[in-house]
Order: C-alpha cells, then structure tokens, then sequence
C-alpha cells in the first residue's frame, strides 16, 4: 500500500452514479444473477476486439461489451488490448507510434481477419435504437497519457449521437486503473459511472473511500478469505462488483454464487446458459418445508425426527456440522434446517402443546440446544385440552395469533417455501383439536402450499383414550377436507410391528416412535438427498395421489434397524427383490386395516435406500407382477414407482438395502369405517357428550358430530367407488369423476 497514490478529499466530494442497469439481473426467484459482459467482444468465437466479435457478443445476448482502449499517434481512439500490433495484427509497431492511415489497412491474423476498429466504429454500432440496451465497459489503459486520453474519449462519446432513447451517459463505464484518473473522468466526462479495473484488493480498498466507484477484479484475487473480506466489504458499501476473466464452467457458477453483479468473459453464449441452467435449478430446487407438532403424541414423534435427521446429516447436539460432515456432502440439509448467524443448523420446527410437560422434556433434553426458542408454544394455561377435540379446537381462537406469528415468521424466513408437515395424534384433544383448527386456518392462509400430515390414528384395541372415536372422526374430516396428504400411522399396527418383529414385550412410546420416524426420515429421503425425480413434495403428492380426496398413504417398512432394535438384525443378504417382496405384506403395513377382495392399490411409491442397481429393480418389478403381488386399480396405471436414493453416509447400515413403501390404497378405507362405527355407538348411548357441549363449536348443537361424520362417510365411498372400473365414468354412480 505504501506506493498507493492518495485520493485527495476533493475527489471523494465528486460522486459517480451507480445506475440500475450495472446492477445485477433477476432470476425467475427474484434472486440475483451477474450480468454478461463480453471480454473484447465474443472472444471465444472471434479475432478480439474487432467489430465481429462485438456483434458476435450482442447476438449471443450479451449485457454489454467490454473493450479497451488506445491512442494511436495521430489521436485517433482505437480499440485494441495490447500495446503493439505483434499478438494480432503480426506487426512490429506499437500503436503510439503508429498513424491512423497505416492502422486502418491492417488486418487481424485470425480469421476472419478483420480490421482495428475505433471506439466511434463501436459507439455508431450500438447507437441503433434496438440496440440501446447494451451497454460498454471502456478499459482505459494507462500506457497513454492520462489528460489526453481522457479528453479524446471524451470528444469520441460526444461526437457520436446516441441513440433516440438513451445518452451515452446511461450506457458507458469508464474503467480505471488509478487514481489519478478520477479527476480526469469529472474532467471530461462528468457523469459518468466509474469502475475500478484491477488484480489486488488490498489496492482497490483505496476506492472503497471515493463514493460510487464500482468494482471490476481479477478473479483469482477474490477467491480465499482476503478476497471473502473485500467482496463483503463491497457489498456492504453498497458497491457493485464484477469479476474478470471468467470463462470456464466452474469460475462461472462460483461468480454466481457469489451474486456478482456481473462477469467479464471471452463466452457470452456459454455464461448466459450457464445462467438459465442455474436458475432453472433454482426455480426445480426442493424448496423448504415447515414441521408443526402439536400436542404430547405430535411433540414426541417430532422430537424423535430431529434427532434421526441430526445424525443423517451430520448435525451435532448443538447445531453444528460434525468434523465428519460436510456442507456440501450431496444432502439439502436447508429443506428442514436453516442456519443461523453463527451458521448453526436450526430445524424448521414449531413446538405446540396446552401443556408443558413434553414440550418441556425437549427443552431439557439432548437436542434442546438445535432448536429456535422463540418457536415452542405452550398453552397459558397448561391444562392441555384434557383429551377432548373441542377443547382444542376453542384453544385455536384464543392462541392463534401467537401461533401464527410463529408460523408467519418461519414462512417469511424460508425463500421458496413448499408446505408444511403437521405432526399429531388424532385421538387426544391439542393434536386433534388445535391440530384441525390450524390445518383450516393454514388452508386459508397458505391456499398455495402443500399440507401434509403425519396423523398417528389410535389403537382401537386400547382404548386409551375412552372418547377417541369422538375425537378422531372431527378430526378425520379435517384431514379429508383441508390437507393435501395424510400418512396414516396407527398405534395398534405400530404396537404389533415393535413386538412382533422386534421381539419387544409391550414396547413403549419411545419405541414406536423410532419406528415413526424412521418411515419419516425415509419419506423423506428423496426431498433431503434429490436425484431425478420426487424431489420435492408436489412431486410425491402429485405422484401418488391421482384424485384429490383419496389422499390417505399407508406405509410400510423393512427392515428395522437402530440401537433400540439389534435382536431385529437379519443374518441374510437383503436383495431389492427381498425388500420389495416384503413391503407387499400386509404384516409389515403401519396401519391396521381389513382389506376386503375388491382392496386394491390405487398407487405406490418405493423408496429404495442402499446399494441397489436399477437393473435389481427392474427385474424385481418384473417378478412381482408376474406373481400378481400387488392388486391395482382397474382404471388407472398399474406399477409400482421406485425411486433409488442416497442413504446418509455418517450411519452405519448393516443391510445391504432398505425400502420404504407409500401406498395408496383402498383399505385404508376400513379404518375411517371402524371410527364411523365405534363413533355411533358411543352417540347412541349420548356417552360423555357433556364435555363436549361445553366447547364453543358445539354451542349450537352438535351438528358438528353430524357435519364429520357424512364427510367422513362421503370419503369411504370415495375410496369404495374407487375400486370399480367405471370410477372415472361421470354417469357413474355419485363419483364426480375428480
Ligand atoms: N405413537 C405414539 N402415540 C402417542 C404418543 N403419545 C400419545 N400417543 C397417543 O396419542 C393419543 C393421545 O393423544 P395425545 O397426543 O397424548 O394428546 P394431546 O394432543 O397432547 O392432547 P391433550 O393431552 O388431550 O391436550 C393416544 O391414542 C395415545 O396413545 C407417542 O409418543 N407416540
Ligand atoms: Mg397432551
């Protein structure tokens, strides 16, 4: 720095614009994207610095040119990069010495050969009205002297009319290489923006002092962490910064990464794909997803959640990426987490319960340090909505502002975000009840993103809670009409998968819960480690949900590993054709149905986590349908739909390949009969309607009841209708042919 000539206060006084269109562009995200600037023209495709390779640069829709340039001994301003004549015109001379007469009969040795243009050959060029909106980066070098070539600039802009739209002043920028330039620009051409072209940060910091100027740096100077330094300190002063000469495919998605405000590059046509292919990814990238857990069931499985998908990608206790890990280790850790400023990982989660005693087991808990404080909510009261629907329900109005304020400030927060994931249990009264108020205020509220639901229906063996038919059936309409799609878990077929498979004797929440989220974590999988397709949720949805109403997924699981669950190990290879074989068996579902002869699969996703080779799945599918495994719809695509992904490489599998089944199937119907029918033998008997009738959404009656239940029987006739082949016939029975 010690030789740095001093910007003198003066100067800094002399402001140079910072127009719009040196800004950055927009992407179809609203996010930034550098500007293509052309380096001497398309140089890449043409002799440079000529007049081809300039409309070569505008006709492969560049943002502007940059060019440089020269005196030659008569004064004339021309554009040539070096000095001499020897690298492109195979001459001896140098320009300064050289008249304009004698310039004007030389060639370029490259075809096709093409002769020295001067900046008012340029200038007349782009002075066409349809080409107003290019625009010029003038690379002033510094072999001429300062004054004259300044004020013969100068006199080049004026002598040349713009075009009818637009003065040269909002098109042309004058590139410095130092300082004592900067009065000379006020000089002869006030007004004009100014760019500081240069290979050292530690140099250019210099004009971080005199307002405006903008910067243009040689790449290799910003990369590591001086050049990190400088490019924020740019930024933060509202500078803008281009970077210089970027022209492979690597430089290129780095600068626009950084969000430069535009790149300098002998490749227009490649930048400018690399652009649309960068913002295409954008726009097609999984895009965040906000978890809602509520009440004691929602909080416990959720909690479950985190900590399964802490350890899959690497996150500690405390937020922070393992010494393991890496940011980039082919994993979207951002769809469920988003950083801190201390780049800790946050999980997308809002915690809400009336009571505190789970939410405050997490507090106190291994993971209570991952997640956001301000996101729990727990009820002022504290009583919980002692099992009871409408209890939850009324609790809605009371909280929602201060839920939705959580709710709001996540989605605000998110940059695309897809939707949210409830987590609940459908047979208590905060799950259930606040869980269906907030699934109908979020459909008004977020009409455009998906909702989907993990609803943990109860196990009608049990029983533990005597009014879950009453609670399950408000709930189950909620779930039909204000969700995009329900995974169905039940706690009879979890308690009987644990103890079954797993050789556990009355297996404990903690328990089931594993099983829970590792049919999350696996749903999960393909938004968190996306491939070609079904990455993201709509894509899911879309994928296995053919009418909007049949939206209930049954899952299924094989096989079961994890600290909990070692007698569950298998000594046996597992094979694609084993794991597929086995997610097809009733045993293995999640849920508890009664599959009657017309029960048929209206779709399936498997998900396929391991070393599995698509020729493995091909050869599978072909076995099972040839055994008729699976029962298909008769009015719609009969196969089954794999998708083979990534399984985290910070835990150990001891198989060789695991799958996760979602189906869509018609059975599921059963379970919202079985609810129907043990709801109206408790009504019959008026059973524990009191509690009920207290709450406000009985206040007029309990036509509440009545409005479930004919929804909820409308839904299994939808599924009944489903498995008859004129399904999609509009004559046909009350279908309508969705
Ligand atoms: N699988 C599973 N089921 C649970 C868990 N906790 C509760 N349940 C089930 O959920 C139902 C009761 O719902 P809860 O989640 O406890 O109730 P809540 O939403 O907290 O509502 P209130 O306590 O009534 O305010 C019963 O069917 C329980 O068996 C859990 O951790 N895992
Ligand atoms: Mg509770």
């Amino acid at each position: 720095m010690g030789s740095v000539h001093r910007i003198s206060p003066s100067q800094e006084s002399s402001d140079f614009p910072l127009p719009s269109w040196l800004f950055a562009r927009k992407d179809s995200q609203g996010r930034r994207l550098p500007q293509t600037i052309s380096h001497r023209g398309y140089r890449a495709q043409y002799p440079e610095n000529t007049m081809a390779a300039f409309r070569g640069a505008v006709e492969a829709g560049t943002h502007a040119i940059e060019t440089d340039i020269h005196l030659s001994k008569d004064n004339v301003v021309v554009l040539s990069h070096d000095a001499d004549l020897k690298r492109c015109f195979g001459r001896k001379e140098k320009i300064i010495d050289s008249d304009w007469s004698y310039l004007s009969t030389l060639r370029t040795l490259k075809t096709p050969h093409e002769p020295l243009p001067k900046l008012s050959d340029l200038l007349t060029y782009l002075s066409q009205s349809e080409l107003s909106d290019v625009w010029v980066l003038l690379d002033i070098k510094i072999d001429n002297d300062a004054d004259t070539v300044m004020r013969l600039i100068a006199e080049v802009i004026n002598s040349v009319p713009p075009s009818p739209t637009r003065p040269w002043s909002d098109r042309i920028v004058l590139g410095i290489w130092v300082p004592k330039f900067l009065p000379l620009c006020v000089k002869y051409s006030p007004r004009f923006p100014i760019t500081h072209i240069g290979a050292s940060t530690s140099y250019a910091r210099q004009f971080l002092s005199v307002p405006d100027v903008s910067f243009n740096m040689f790449q290799k100077a910003l990369i590591g962490p001086l050049g990190a330094c400088f490019i924020r300190d740019v930024k933060k002063a509202g500078r803008l910064i281009y970077d210089w000469t970027v022209n492979d495919v690597n430089s290129m998605k780095w600068s626009i990464q950084k969000e430069f405000d535009g790149v300098i590059t002998d490749n227009p046509k490649l930048f400018n794909e690399i652009c649309l292919c960068h913002d295409l990814n954008r726009a097609s990238m999984p895009r965040e997803i906000i978890t809602i857990q509520a009440g004691q069931c929602g909080n416990n499985i959720g909690a479950q959640f985190w900590q399964q998908l802490c350890q899959e990608h690497g996150i500690s206790r405390d937020g922070n990426l393992e010494d393991f890990a890496s940011e980039t280790g082919g994993d979207r850790k951002d769809v469920f987490f988003y950083q801190s400023d201390d780049t800790r990982y946050i999980p997308r989660a809002i915690l809400i319960d009336l009571e505190p005693r789970v939410v405050n087991s997490i507090q106190t808990g291994p993971y209570k340090n991952i997640y956001n404080p301000e996101n729990f909510f727990i009820g002022e009261h504290g009583s919980g909505a002692g099992n009871n629907w409408a209890a939850g329900y009324a609790a809605g109005e009371r909280v929602k502002e201060e839920v939705f304020d959580i709710i709001d400030r996540e989605a605000d927060g998110s940059d695309s975000l897809e939707g949210f994931m409830l987590l609940h249990s459908i047979a208590g009264g905060t799950g259930s009840g606040l869980g269906s108020y907030l699934l109908e205020r979020m459909n008004d509220r977020f009409p455009k993103k998906i909702i989907q639901t993990y609803s943990v229906f109860p196990d009608s063996a049990i029983g533990d809670v005597v009014v879950n038919p009453y609670n399950s059936l408000l709930a189950l309409r909620r779930l039909t009409q204000n969700t995009d799609s329900v995974v169905v878990l039940d706690n009879g077929a979890l308690s009987r998968i644990a103890s079954e498979r797993l050789h556990v004797q009355e297996p404990s929440f903690q328990q089931t819960n594993q099983l829970v989220s590792t049919v999350m974590s696996a749903s999960t999988t393909t938004l968190r480690y996306p491939g070609y397709m079904h990455n993201d949720l709509v894509g899911i949805v879309a994928s296995l949900i053919p009418t909007p109403r049949c939206h209930f997924l049954m899952t299924a699981y094989t096989p079961f590993t994890g600290d909990n669950l070692d007698q569950a190990r298998t000594v046996r290879k597992t094979t694609v054709l084993d794991v597929m074989l086995r997610l097809l068996q009733p045993k293995n579902r999640m849920v508890s149905v009664v599959p009657s002869k017309a029960s048929c699969y209206i779709s399936i996703l498997n998900i396929i986590q391991g070393e599995a080779d698509p020729t493995d799945v091909h050869k599978s599918l072909l076995r099972i349908r040839e055994r008729k495994k699976a029962n298909f719809i008769p009015w719609g695509p009969a196969s089954i739909q794999v998708a083979l992904t990534k399984r985290s490489p910070y835990l150990q599998n001891t198989h060789r390949v695991s799958g996760l089944m979602l189906a869509n199937h018609t059975s599921v119907a059963t379970l919202f009969r079985r609810i129907v029918v043990q709801y109206e033998k408790m009504r019959k008997r008026n059973a524990y309607l009191e509690q009920y009738k207290k709450e406000a959404p009985f206040a007029d009656g309990l036509g509440e009841f009545d409005e479930a239940k004919e929804v909820v029987m409308d839904l299994v006739g939808e599924y009944e209708a489903a498995e008859k082949d004129d399904y999609l016939d509009p004559d046909a029975g009350k279908t309508d042919g969705t």
